[in-house]
């Protein structure tokens, strides 16, 4: 691929840090699993509107192309991963939060959701088909000696029919089919086979198979007992750990496809009905901007709002411990729903 041209109005990470000389430095590289530069930007080239634009498809590509992604991590996370060491805490009980909203008014539900993949094979985007049954074989198999709350079951989704497939999205708990950004990465291929999504029966805990990473581990729960639902989180996490071994950097923390999820890996959303301050968008941007929170529609990344009903997550998850994650979206949403019952 000849140095990309983007279109004047694109406003992408991968647009504003890949200079030619950037390019020109990192396009002979090549990780041992043969992941090169083409591969590391192909779906931000292909879809502009890319909020980042990158995926990384093994652990080594993260130092062989810190060229370009350490500018994008610097920017996103306010962390230099030069000089700084991530920190990880997720005890709950350090997490002193009271629910923002404990008369029921504003939450509809909590998820709180880590992203984890395994140490020793490529990344997502990067993984063969044979690799991905491997994962998705030792990830079941983790997850089959699950006790008490977080017993559940497997479902591949090949097999799965429509209309259950259809059911599980429309009610926030599959990842979509089909999404562009994730197809031009490579994260895709041989779809349906090797993806899954395991839950319990209440379906307050979830884990997402082979889709951007090998686990997106999640709790969830209508409400906002954000203590309850990172209590459940903490022990599902903790519980898998001793089974499998993730990828992880004392540099970068838990690795991920997407560098936006390095760290930490948790995004902590509320979603939340604000009508009033949805019509002010300006002023709702500024208490998420203070707060670094990010706004989202209610079907995720890169959907709309419908019914004056956002998600509200943490933005940053790499060099801020989980609790500080958790914490900091509990204070923007504290503050968002005093804003709306004051307009
Ligand atoms: P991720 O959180 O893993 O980055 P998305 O933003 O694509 O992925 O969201 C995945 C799904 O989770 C979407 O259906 C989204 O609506 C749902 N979701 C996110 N936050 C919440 C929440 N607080 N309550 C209910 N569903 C949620
Ligand atoms: N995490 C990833 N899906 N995202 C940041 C996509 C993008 O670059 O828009």
């Amino acid at each position: 691929m000849p140095y990309p041209q983007f279109p004047t109005d694109c406003s992408s990470a991968l647009c504003r840090h890949l200079t030619p000389a950037i390019y020109n430095e990192l396009s002979g590289r090549r990780t041992r699993y043969g992941f090169t530069l083409d591969d590391l930007i192909r779906s931000g080239v292909e879809n502009p509107d890319s909020s980042i634009g990158v995926y990384v498809g093994d652990e080594e590509s993260y130092e062989t192309f810190a060229p370009l992604l350490d500018p994008i991590i610097r920017e996103y996370h306010h962390f230099d991963p030069e000089t700084e060491r991530h920190v990880s805490d997720m005890d709950p009980e350090h997490l002193k939060v009271d629910n923002p909203d404990p008369e029921g008014a504003y939450i509809l539900s909590t998820r709180i959701r880590v992203g984890r993949n395994l140490h020793c094979f490529p990344l997502g985007p990067g993984l063969a088909q044979r690799e991905r049954l491997i994962v998705e074989c030792l990830v079941s198999e983790a997850l089959k000696g699950l006790e008490g709350e977080l017993s559940g079951h497997y479902y591949p989704l090949e097999g799965m029919d429509d209309a259950t497939k259809r059911q599980l999205i429309e009610d926030h708990f599959l990842f979509k089919e089909g999404d562009r950004f994730l197809e031009s990465a490579g994260l895709n291929r041989d779809w349906p086979e090797g993806r899954g999504i395991y839950h319990n029966d209440d379906k307050t805990f979830l884990v997402w198979v082979n889709e951007e990473d090998q686990l997106r581990i999640i709790s969830m729960e209508p409400g906002g007992d954000i203590v309850r639902v990172f209590t459940c989180l903490s022990l599902a996490v903790d519980a898998l750990q001793r089974k499998l071994t993730f990828a992880f950097s004392e540099r970068l923390g838990y690795l991920t496809s997407c560098p936006t999820n390095l760290g930490t890996a948790m995004r902590a959303s509320v979603h939340i009905h604000l009508p009033k301050l949805g019509e002010r968008m300006e002023e709702f941007r500024a208490i998420c901007n203070r707060h670094d929170l990010q706004i989202r529609g209610i079907h995720g990344e890169h959907s709309q709002s419908e019914g004056g009903i956002y998600d509200i997550s943490n933005r940053r998850r790499l060099g801020i411990t989980e609790v500080e994650a958790v914490r900091q979206m509990a204070e923007g949403v504290r503050e968002l729903i005093e804003r709306e019952k004051n307009l």
